[in-house]
């Protein structure tokens, strides 16, 4: 039987246009769901837009449309970011859609029957930006008193009846969950802050709200609708098609990794748990909280009118060298900056340089050489075989490195494998070798093109568009491009198309 992969990325607010924040876990998502589907795993991968609670329709009333109307727009605008940036899901949710909403009341309906839900009042803090409730402790004040949330967001009093969920009641559970589970949360400052915070104490959790309308309706009782983050977390059930058990999709729960950014670790390592928890739900097996992009050195914000838009960066360059950077630019879970040198410096060493020209002398050699004919195999040599071994070792590394989310140690073991092909096609010299050992020469690039499909089958959950086409003109046909396919080389004598440029050279 085929294993399930079951991966998932926050669905965005749907408060404002999409940016290259949302697009970053997104690409990251979709590099580890396309490598488990070349490994030959059955994926299921979702995404999509949370679009219910107060800031959504705030952000609907500013632009003068109803919530729905609204919400409709930008939520296309997600759904097409994702397309353009050929993020391969096989589900888009809207949290308005009438199966997530029964979804979310069943949930709810669950949890209270099991004696986790009661009627009280909340009193305290509110940060509509977050949509989170925060506690005066967690609170920052300025010299003048006034106070702000930790993440610089404006609070509110709020003063309403409210439902609330016996978070109280889980602390020991989840605080016991963490440490029979270590790999269940990283990287490891988000588990240890997580953790503090836990430890901490945990006060019930408000779950409905009385003072606007833009929600779920909480189940038999119309004055409230839900929190909006117990609505949004159980997207990843509803996608699935919960309550309904013998859905065929339910066999997916539960997840394998949940992909979030860092400012929401909370939700989804101490709300998320506890919830499933009250209900009796299976735990996901993995959340992992991406860093933080910054841009030239600055926060992203609409008010310093630096908000980076995916498709502005299009017009300069290539999907994969966006795709590319994002990912190799840093230790994956740390923070970086965006800036347009790093992404030309990057591109320019490494694809164009390091993997471009690696390919493309190959392959002109190959064309001008043999013909245009994948050469005949022979002997291989000790340097042959140090190189290949390489190179087929690269599947097991690379699934090691990303089930621990280390998207980054992925790349920089191909780029091993890569600047040691450089290296060998240096001491080989096959341009020499026409005319004193045509033998030795069609050896000589023979391995290199084996080396170069390893390296392309591994690269094409990172850059899909351009690693197909150096698969295209390596020879190797779609049915070849499972990480399996690589244990039979290409026959002998097949023809190759003419070599062309993989990666242009971006000036600065
Ligand atoms: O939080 N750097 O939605 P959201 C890195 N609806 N990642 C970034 C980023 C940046 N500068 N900006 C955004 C929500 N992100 C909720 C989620 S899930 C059940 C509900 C990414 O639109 C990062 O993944 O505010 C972050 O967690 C997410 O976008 C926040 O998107």
């Amino acid at each position: 039987m085929t294993s399930r992969f079951y991966i998932t990325t926050p669905i965005y607010y749907v408060n404002g246009a999409p940016h290259i924040g949302h697009a970053y876990t997104s690409i990251a998502a979709d590099v580890i769901a396309r490598f488990y589907r070349l490994s030959g795993y059955d994926v299921f991968f979702l995404t999509g837009t949370d679009e219910h609670g107060q800031k959504v329709e705030q952000a609907a009333k500013n632009a003068g449309l109803t919530p729905r109307v609204f919400a409709d727009k930008v939520s296309a605008d997600f759904r097409n970011m994702a397309d353009v940036m050929h993020i391969s899901y096989d589900a888009f949710i809207r949290t308005t859609d009438p199966y997530h909403i029964t979804s979310a009341q069943a949930l709810w309906r669950r949890v209270a029957e099991k004696g986790f839900i009661y009627l009280g009042a909340y009193e305290g803090w509110y940060c509509v930006r977050d949509e989170c409730f925060y506690s005066e402790n967690e609170l920052v004040m300025t010299p003048e008193g006034e106070r702000y949330a930790p993440t610089g967001a404006s609070v509110e009093w709020l003063k309403e009846p409210s439902y609330f969920f016996r978070l109280s009641a889980f602390q020991d559970k989840l605080l016991d969950f963490y440490e029979r589970h270590p790999d269940f949360l990283g990287p490891q400052g988000v588990r240890n802050e997580i953790v503090s915070f836990v430890k901490q104490g945990l006060k019930d959790l408000s779950i409905s709200r009385t003072t606007f309308q833009w929600g779920i309706p909480v189940p038999d009782d119309e004055q409230h609708v839900m929190y909006v983050w117990f609505d949004a977390l159980t997207n990843y059930l509803s996608a699935l098609g919960y309550p309904h058990e013998t859905d065929p999709r339910m066999a997916y729960w539960p997840a394998e990794l949940h992909l979030v950014g860092k400012d929401i670790a909370r939700f989804h390592a101490v709300y998320w748990p506890a919830f499933l928890m009250a209900a009796g739900i299976e735990l996901p097996r993995k959340i992992f909280a991406n860093g933080w992009w910054t841009v030239e050195g600055q926060k992203m914000s609409k008010s310093l009118g630096n908000v980076v838009n995916p498709y502005d960066l299009l017009q300069e360059f290539s999907l994969d060298s966006i795709r590319f950077f994002l990912l190799r630019e840093v230790p994956f879970g740390g923070d970086s900056d965006l800036s347009r040198k790093a992404l030309i410096t990057r591109n320019n060493v490494e694809l164009a340089n390091d993997l471009g020209n690696l390919a493309q002398r190959t392959l002109s050699l190959v064309a001008r050489n043999c013909g245009g004919l994948m050469p005949e195999r022979g002997h291989k040599t000790e340097e042959d075989l140090k190189l290949l071994g390489q190179v087929n070792i690269l599947p097991k590394l690379l699934e090691l490195q990303l089930k621990r989310c280390a998207l980054t140690d992925a790349l920089e073991e191909v780029w091993k494998v890569i600047r040691a092909a450089n290296v060998y096609i240096t001491r080989q010299e096959p341009w020499a070798l026409r005319k004193v050992d045509p033998v030795r020469m069609a050896n000589v690039l023979g391995v290199l093109l084996e080396a170069l499909r390893g390296i392309a089958t591994v690269l094409q959950p990172f850059m899909p568009e351009s690693m197909a086409r150096l698969l295209d003109q390596l020879g190797v046909s779609d049915d070849e491009r499972l990480f399996s396919a690589l244990n039979t080389p290409i026959p002998a004598g097949r023809s190759l198309p003419a070599p062309q440029g993989l990666f242009p050279r971006y000036t600065e």
